[in-house]
C-alpha cells in the first residue's frame, strides 16, 4: 500500500542540480513510449467503430452527430484504451434518460455485447462492447465542452512531441502507482495531460505557447461558455526548438515541481493563461462543499471548474508522496525506468 508517515515535514529546497547523468535514461524513457503509443491497426478499427455507430444512429435520428472524445481522440491514449464517444443531438422531446434507454435498445438490436444505460452516473452513458473489434466503449450524450477540450489537448499534443512523450510517462506512472483514480481522490488523465502542457508553457525556453492568449482561430459556444483559441497548429511547429530538453530531464523537472516547488497553499495551474495564478483572484481559497482545492488545476473553458477538486485531504498526502518518490527516483535511482513504475 501507499506509504503515510504520520509527521511529515516539507522543507522547500534550494533549487536542486539535475544528476550529471540524466540523458542516458532517454532512451529507455523513448522505449517505454513506444510500446505504449497504440498502433495504427487499432486507430483503423476506432475508426469503423464510429461509422458503423452513426449509421445506426441516423437511421433513427437523421440529424444526430457522433464524436469521439477522451484518450482516443486526444492523442494521449495508450494502446487499447476504452472509446469515449458523444452523442450530439437535440430533441426537446425526450429526456436524456429516454435517448440513453432509446440508445441502448438501438445498439443492443445491433449485436453489441454488454450493453448497460447507466442513467443515474454523473455522467450518464451507456457502455457496451463491439465484438467484431473487441472494443469497449461509453456513449455520452451532449458532452460537447469535452469534444472541445479533447481537440485542444490534440492541438497542443502537435506542436511538440516532447508533450506527448512526456504525458504518455506520466500517465503510465499514474496509473502504476495507483495516483489514476478519481473516485480514490487522486487525479484524472485529463488533469495530468494539462499538468504536463503548463510544465511545457513554463520551461525557459518555452517548449509549448499559450494557444488562449494567441488569436483565435477557432470559437465555439457551448452551453453559454465560449471557447475560443489558436488552433492553426502547423503554424508553430518551430515553436519550442529553442529548448533542447530532453524527455528524462523533462521528466525530472516536472516531478521536482510537484514534490518540492509548487505552491500547493497558493498557486493555481492555468494552461488557459499559460501561467500561474493565485487561488485568491478564483476565490479558491475556501472548502465550499466538496471543493477544497487542495492542489488546483484550472479547466481551460469551464474557468469555474478545478480538476483538483476530487482530492481530499487523505488523497492529497498520497499524491505528494508519490510525487516525491518520483522525484528522488529520477534523481538518485540507478535504474528510475524501472523502479519509477513499479507497482505499489
Ligand atoms: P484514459 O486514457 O481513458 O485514462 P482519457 O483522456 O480518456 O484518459 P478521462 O477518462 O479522464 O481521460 O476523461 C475522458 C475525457 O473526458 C477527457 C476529457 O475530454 C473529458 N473530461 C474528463 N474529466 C473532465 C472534467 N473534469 N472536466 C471536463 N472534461 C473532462
Ligand atoms: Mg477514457
Amino acid at each position: 500500500g501507499h506509504h503515510v508517515s504520520s509527521q511529515h515535514v516539507r522543507i522547500r529546497r534550494r533549487e536542486l542540480q539535475c544528476r550529471f547523468d540524466i540523458e542516458k535514461f532517454t532512451p529507455a524513457f523513448l522505449s517505454i513510449y513506444e510500446s505504449l503509443v497504440p498502433v495504427d491497426e487499432e486507430i483503423v478499427k476506432q475508426k469503423q467503430l464510429l461509422l458503423s455507430l452513426r449509421k445506426l444512429v441516423n437511421k433513427e435520428w437523421p440529424n444526430a452527430q457522433l464524436h469521439l472524445y477522451g484518450s482516443c481522440a486526444n492523442s494521449f491514449g495508450v494502446s487499447k484504451s476504452d472509446v469515449d464517444i458523444c452523442l450530439a443531438i437535440d430533441d426537446t422531446n425526450m429526456s436524456k434518460s429516454e435517448i440513453l434507454l432509446k440508445l441502448a435498445d438501438l445498439l443492443q438490436a445491433d449485436k453489441l455485447e454488454n450493453v448497460q444505460a447507466l442513467t443515474h452516473a454523473r455522467v450518464p452513458i451507456v457502455k457496451m462492447m463491439d465484438p467484431v473489434t473487441g472494443i469497449a466503449c461509453d456513449i455520452c450524450i451532449n458532452n460537447l465542452l469535452a469534444v472541445v477540450n479533447t481537440k485542444l489537448l490534440r492541438d497542443y499534443a502537435q506542436i511538440d512531441e516532447r508533450l506527448r512523450q512526456l504525458a504518455f510517462i506520466v500517465k503510465h506512472w499514474a496509473k502504476s502507482r495507483g495516483v489514476n483514480e478519481t473516485y480514490k481522490g487522486t487525479l484524472s488523465s485529463y488533469a495530468y495531460v494539462l499538468m504536463c502542457i503548463h510544465f511545457l508553457q513554463q520551461r525557459t525556453p518555452a517548449i509549448l505557447p499559450c494557444l488562449q492568449e494567441l488569436e483565435a482561430t477557432c470559437v465555439v459556444t457551448i452551453d453559454g461558455t465560449t471557447c475560443a483559441y489558436f488552433d492553426q497548429v502547423d503554424r508553430l511547429r518551430n515553436f519550442g526548438v529553442q529548448n533542447n530538453e530532453s524527455v528524462a530531464r523533462l521528466l525530472w523537472g516536472f516531478f521536482q515541481y510537484w514534490a518540492y516547488y509548487h505552491d500547493y497553499a497558493n498557486d493555481v495551474i492555468s494552461v488557459r493563461t499559460g501561467r500561474l495564478i493565485s487561488k485568491q483572484m478564483k476565490d479558491w481559497t475556501r472548502r465550499i462543499g466538496n471543493d477544497r482545492h487542495l492542489i488546483c488545476i484550472e479547466d481551460p473553458f469551464e474557468t469555474s471548474h478545478d480538476l483538483g477538486r476530487v482530492v481530499d485531504k487523505y488523497s492529497i498526502r498520497i499524491l505528494r508522496e508519490e510525487f516525491e518518490r518520483a522525484a528522488d527516483i529520477l534523481q538518485y535511482d540507478p535504474n528510475p525506468s524501472v523502479t519509477l513504475f513499479e507497482p505499489y
